[in-house]
C-alpha cells in the first residue's frame, strides 16, 4: 500500500483547525468590485479528531461551513463546524468514533448503523441553495439544513419525507431556464446497493418527479449533467460490495478492467427509457456542463484514463499513480445504434478534476470553463515535501472551448488554489462577464485569502486576508440575496 501520510498530513498547512471564528471586517488588498453583494460560502473538511488509521481518506473529515459575506465594498468571515450526528457524537466522547471513509463496519460499537449509513455523513462537500435554503451536503447521507446568517445548523432533512433515498449527491443542478432542481441518491436502497432515485425539485423546493433505476454496478456516482431534455450521470472504475465493506476497507477499490458508464435519463421519462452508454475504464468525478445537439448529448468534462483516488487500492495489485485529468467532450449518440460513447480531448493540459461554468449557461452551448491547475512554469518557493501529490495547485485557467483559447490567473509562488466559483458582475451580463471567486492557501504565511479575480481579463482585483488556516475547501457557492434571505 502507499504511503498516504504526506497526502494527509496532521501536521503542516492541512493539519485540523479545530476553531470556530468570527472576523469583522477582514483585511483587504485592493478593491473589492462593487456589484459583489451577497455572501459566498465554502464548505471543508476539518477532523474534529484526527481518523483512527493513517490511510484513511481525507474525504472524511467533517463538514464545517464558512462565509464570505460581502457588504458595500467590505467582508466580514463566519466559519463554524457542521453540527452532525457524527460531529456530535465525537465531540460528546472526546475522540474519534468512526471508521473508514463511508464503512460503518469499521465504526465503534456505539455509533455503528449498517442499516442507515446515511447517519455517518460529514455533510463536507458542497454548499448548496435550493429553494432558499443553504444545505451542507456530501453523497453519503441526507443533506444538513443551515442557517445562511448564523451558520448554526438546524439539521439533516428528508424534504418532508418525499426525498426516499437514503444519501443525497453533493452535485444538484438548477436549470437556470425552468428554476427547476435536478437531484440524485446513489446507493439509495443502503450500502453498495445498485439502487439509484432521481428528483425533481419545483422552484418552490417541492419534490415533483421521482425515477428509480438499477446502475451496471454500484460505483462513485459524484456529479452529474443536465441538458434541457435529459440528466447525465457518469460512473465507473471504483467498485464496492457488502463483502469488501465487511472486510473492514474503505468504500471504494479500483477495477481497471470495468467499463465506464453513462446514464442518460429523459427528465419526466421512466426508467424504462433511459439508455446506458459505456466507454473504456474512465475517471470522472466532475462535469462542466451538457446540452442538446439534434439527436445527440454532448458533455464536456475532466477525464482520466485510471484511477485518481490515492486512497482506494487497485483490485488487481496495481501501486497508486495518479491519472492526469485533462478537459475532454464526450458525446452520446442518441439516434445510432450504438451504446458506445465517443471522447475527444478538448484542451491536452494537466488539470485538477474541479471544473466551473458561468451556471446560467447550464443545459445550453457554453463557451467558457474555468478550471484549477498546477502551472509548473511558475516559481514555487514554499517547503513541501517533494512529492509529485502535492505539486500547488497555482493557477486558475479559463478555457475558451469554441476558440482553444487560455487565459491564467497565478495566485503566488506559496499558494494553493481551492476551487474557482464564477458570479456575474449582473444578472442579465454576458456569459463570462464577472469575477472568479476562490480561496488561496499562502503555505508560508500560513493564512487563507479570498481571491477575487477578474473573469473576462484574468487579473486580480482584491484579496481578503484572514487571519489563519482554513481547512481543505472542497466546492463553494456564491449567493445574492434573491437566492438567500441574508441580513
Ligand atoms: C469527492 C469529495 C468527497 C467525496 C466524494 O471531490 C467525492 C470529490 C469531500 O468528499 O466523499
Ligand atoms: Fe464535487
Amino acid at each position: 500500500m502507499a504511503d498516504f501520510s504526506l497526502t494527509h498530513p496532521l501536521s503542516g498547512f492541512f493539519a485540523p483547525t479545530r476553531f470556530e471564528a468570527d472576523v469583522h471586517d477582514c483585511l483587504v488588498t485592493g478593491k473589492i468590485p462593487a456589484e459583489l453583494e451577497g455572501a459566498f460560502y465554502r464548505l471543508h473538511g476539518d477532523w474534529i479528531y484526527a481518523p483512527k488509521q493513517r490511510d484513511e481518506a481525507s474525504l472524511s473529515a467533517d463538514g464545517y461551513i464558512s462565509q464570505f459575506r460581502f457588504r458595500s465594498g467590505s467582508v466580514d468571515y463566519r466559519g463554524r463546524y457542521v453540527r452532525t450526528e457524527r460531529y456530535l457524537n465525537q465531540v460528546a466522547a472526546r475522540r474519534q468514533l468512526y471508521g473508514y471513509y463511508r464503512n460503518p463496519h469499521t465504526d465503534e460499537a456505539s455509533v455503528r448503523d449498517l442499516e442507515n449509513p446515511g447517519r455517518r455523513t460529514s455533510a463536507n462537500t458542497t454548499p448548496i441553495i435550493l429553494a432558499g435554503k443553504l444545505y451542507a451536503t456530501k453523497e453519503e447521507g441526507l443533506p444538513y439544513e443551515i442557517d445562511p446568517n448564523t451558520l448554526e445548523t438546524r439539521g439533516a432533512t428528508d424534504f418532508e419525507g418525499d426525498w426516499k433515498s437514503q444519501t443525497f449527491t453533493a452535485h444538484p443542478k438548477l436549470d437556470p431556464a425552468t428554476g427547476e432542481t435536478l437531484a440524485y441518491g446513489y446507493e439509495a436502497a443502503g450500502l453498495a446497493s445498485d439502487d439509484v432515485y432521481l428528483y425533481a425539485f419545483d422552484p418552490a423546493g417541492k419534490i415533483t418527479w421521482e425515477v428509480r433505476f438499477k446502475v451496471p454496478y454500484p460505483s462513485m456516482l459524484h456529479d452529474m449533467a443536465l441538458t434541457k431534455d435529459h440528466v447525465v450521470i457518469p460512473g465507473g472504475g471504483t467498485i464496492t460490495s457488502p463483502e469488501w465493506l465487511a472486510a473492514g476497507r474503505p468504500h471504494w477499490a479500483w477495477d481497471s478492467t470495468r467499463p465506464s458508464y453513462y446514464a442518460i435519463i429523459p427528465r419526466g421519462g421512466r426508467a424504462e427509457d433511459i439508455r446506458w452508454f459505456f466507454g473504456d475504464q474512465r475517471s470522472i468525478v466532475h462535469t462542466a456542463n451538457a446540452w442538446q445537439d439534434g439527436d445527440t448529448v454532448v458533455m464536456d468534462a475532466p477525464v482520466a484514463e485510471g484511477n485518481t483516488w490515492p486512497w482506494f487500492e487497485d483490485v488487481h495489485g496495481a501501486p497508486f499513480s495518479m491519472n492526469p485529468f485533462t478537459l475532454r467532450r464526450l458525446t452520446f449518440d442518441l439516434a445510432g445504434d450504438s451504446n458506445q460513447v465517443r471522447e475527444a480531448i478538448l484542451f491536452d493540459r494537466d488539470i485538477t478534476s474541479f471544473t466551473r461554468i458561468d451556471d446560467r449557461w447550464a443545459t445550453r452551448a457554453n463557451r467558457y470553463v474555468y478550471v484549477q491547475y498546477v502551472d509548473p512554469s511558475q516559481p514555487f518557493d514554499a517547503n513541501l515535501p517533494d512529492d509529485s501529490r502535492l505539486r500547488p495547485v497555482n493557477s486558475y485557467a479559463r478555457f475558451d472551448v469554441i476558440d482553444g483559447g487560455m487565459k491564467s490567473y497565478f495566485a503566488g509562488p506559496h499558494h494553493v488554489l481551492q476551487e474557482p466559483t464564477f458570479v456575474p458582475r449582473s444578472a442579465d451580463a454576458a456569459e463570462g462577464d464577472g469575477y472568479l471567486l476562490g480561496t488561496a492557501h499562502d503555505l508560508v504565511e500560513m493564512r487563507s485569502e479570498l481571491v477575487i479575480v477578474d473573469a473576462v481579463t484574468m487579473s486580480e482585483c482584491a484579496r481578503i486576508i484572514l487571519p489563519f488556516r482554513n481547512a481543505y475547501q472542497v466546492h463553494g457557492v456564491w449567493a445574492s440575496q434573491a437566492d438567500l434571505p441574508l441580513i
